[in-house]
């Protein structure tokens, strides 16, 4: 049964997936529940050589609000996400969110994640929003954040800022309406695929300033994979719509042919 405060919202599940962050994981445990007491948290470890998920297992025996969920082996962000959804979902939590192990998240900034989820169905801790920030990132990936970012809303014609960013709420209706077990998406566009398809099923999707802070220890999963990953199904899914908008528009204007009049 899900914990709950009167500081947050009903029935909370913060997910955090992990790969080798035997470091962070306590450290963000400890800050979760400092800044959200009234939270459950899902570690989705999948099977860390450095011990990650033992440590997580021994958190969860200590502390009634944390949960790990072991997967047999890494395979990305994505699927780590989906099942940590669907194991909220089948135990009826009611928002659920994405929080990287490493710290870049900072879960201090959940209180007012949470409460903005009274009014967006999905809501974005954006970095690319007035008084949003990003600390301690090497020049490279912050031009490969920025081109992903602005190549994502001019290939699908979305409006939003930071559509790549990994730190969001969920409301279970959101995860409920989308087809968990056919997205393939693995690395950060995983990202990408929901917060599309969320727009696309109707749900009000706000963004709210955050400062994501690089890692200080362990190390980064992000590789050359995951990049073009995200470049050829975004390309793909801009296509795909603009295609689909134009034979929509072929198809109206023969039903509703354009009578001039001065002919
Ligand atoms: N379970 C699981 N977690 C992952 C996987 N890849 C990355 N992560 C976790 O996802 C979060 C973000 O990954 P990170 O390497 O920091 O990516 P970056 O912030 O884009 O550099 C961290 O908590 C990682 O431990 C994976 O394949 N499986
Ligand atoms: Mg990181």
């Amino acid at each position: 049964m899900p914990a709950t405060t009167p500081t947050t919202p009903p029935g909370v599940l913060v997910i955090v997936p992990t790969y080798n962050e035997i470091d962070n994981l306590p450290l963000i445990l400890d800050r979760i529940h400092a800044a959200a007491p009234g939270v459950d948290v899902l570690v989705v470890d999948d099977n860390s050589p450095d011990g990650t998920g033992a440590l997580a297992d021994g958190r969860a025996a200590d502390d009634e609000r944390v949960h790990v969920l072991h997967r047999t082996a890494k395979n990305g962000l994505g699927k780590a996400y989906i099942a940590g959804f669907q194991w909220g979902l089948e135990r009826g939590y009611e928002i659920l969110v994405e929080m990287d192990a490493d710290g870049s998240h900072a879960p201090e900034n959940l209180p007012r994640i949470l409460a903005a989820t009274s009014v967006g169905d999905l809501v974005i801790g954006s970095r690319y929003v007035a008084g949003g920030h990003v600390v301690n990132w090497p020049l490279h990936r912050m031009v490969l954040s920025k081109a992903a970012n602005l190549y994502a809303r001019l290939a699908l014609g979305v409006g939003l800022h930071d559509i790549t960013a990994g730190y969001r709420a969920y409301q279970a209706d959101v995860l409920r309406a989308l087809p968990l077990d056919s997205i393939e998406s693995h690395g950060y566009c995983f990202q990408v695929d929901l917060a599309w398809r969320t727009v696309q099923e109707g749900f009000i999707v706000i963004e709210v300033p955050i400062t994501f802070t690089e890692r200080a220890i362990g190390a980064s999963k992000m590789s050359g994979s995951i990049i073009r990953e995200a470049l050829v199904k975004i390309t793909y899914w801009g296509i795909k719509q603009r295609f689909a908008q134009a034979t929509h528009s072929i198809k109206e204007s023969r039903r509703n042919p354009v009578i001039r009049a001065d002919v």
